[in-house]
């Protein structure tokens, strides 16, 4: 496999329609696009080849390509994401992650959104979300042992996704948004807690070049990430945290 790769969407022009999971915000297309490039621009200056899956005018989600799919190890699991709606983003996204890994596929009644995976200090957690069901979970777990990593379930009760209020800023730290998620079943990872005035603003990319890349709309929680010893680098995001996404789920970073 070439370097190390970051797989990306762009925003499609559809993306005003995109799933929202409370209210019905007006979101701009034209800045969340300029953001995207941005969020582009920063993994390419992290020493990622940026690789592009085109955009799908049918799907407005197609941006969050995270949710397609989980690498684990050599194997690229192809998801079936709990919006029925988000189902046909997957297979342009599996046919390039079939150039570098042996694919799976999770079937039905299983539904994963990879937004729900979270790899971290050689353990698997997958929330169990409205858009994960435990029949998915069962699946991901069978292709984690056979890479073997162990899986441990996180309720997820206030977020969207796991990756909404747990986000690893290195491999043994993670940042969680209080009352969100079950973080008890993070045994052994130190945890910091989201700022309550930020609730559900701060998200976090840690980079391979050892920098952190988190929200502008969360500075607050970024001076604990900078207080734990990281470079951070903030980028604004807005457009794409109103259509509810974060920093984790506009790439598949190989
Ligand atoms: C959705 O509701 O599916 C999208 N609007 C947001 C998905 C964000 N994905 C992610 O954080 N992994």
């Amino acid at each position: 496999m070439p370097g190390p790769i970051a797989l990306v969407r762009p925003v499609p022009d559809c993306f005003d329609r995109a799933l929202v999971r409370e209210g019905s915000p007006v979101i701009d297309t034209d800045v969340a696009r300029a953001q995207h490039l941005e969020y582009c621009r920063h993994l390419a200056g992290a020493g990622y080849q940026v690789q592009i899956v085109p955009a799908d005018e049918a799907h407005p989600d197609c941006v969050f390509i995270e949710d397609t799919a989980v690498v684990i190890g050599d194997t690229a699991l192809i998801t079936r994401p709990g919006a029925v709606g988000r189902r046909g983003e997957i297979e342009p996204v599996a046919e390039a992650l079939s150039r570098y890994f042996r694919t799976t596929r999770v079937v039905a009644p299983g539904t994963i959104d990879g937004g729900d995976v979270l790899i971290v200090g050689g353990m698997v957690y997958v929330g169990r979300s409205q858009r994960t069901n435990e029949a998915g979970i069962e699946q991901l777990r069978a292709v984690a042992a056979e890479e073997r990593l162990e899986t441990t379930v996180v309720a997820v009760h206030d977020a969207l996704h796991l990756k909404s209020a747990a986000l690893p800023i290195d491999e043994g730290t993670l940042v969680v948004t209080r009352d969100a998620v079950d973080e008890h079943a993070f045994n052994g990872l130190h945890i910091l807690y989201e700022a309550d005035e930020e609730r559900h603003r701060f998200s976090a990319l840690p980079l391979r070049d050892g920098r952190v890349m988190v929200t502008a709309s969360a500075p607050v929680t970024s001076s604990l990430v900078a207080r734990a010893g990281h470079e951070t680098v903030a980028i604004d995001v807005s457009q794409i945290q109103a259509a509810d996404g974060g920093l984790t789920c506009m790439s598949i970073l190989l």
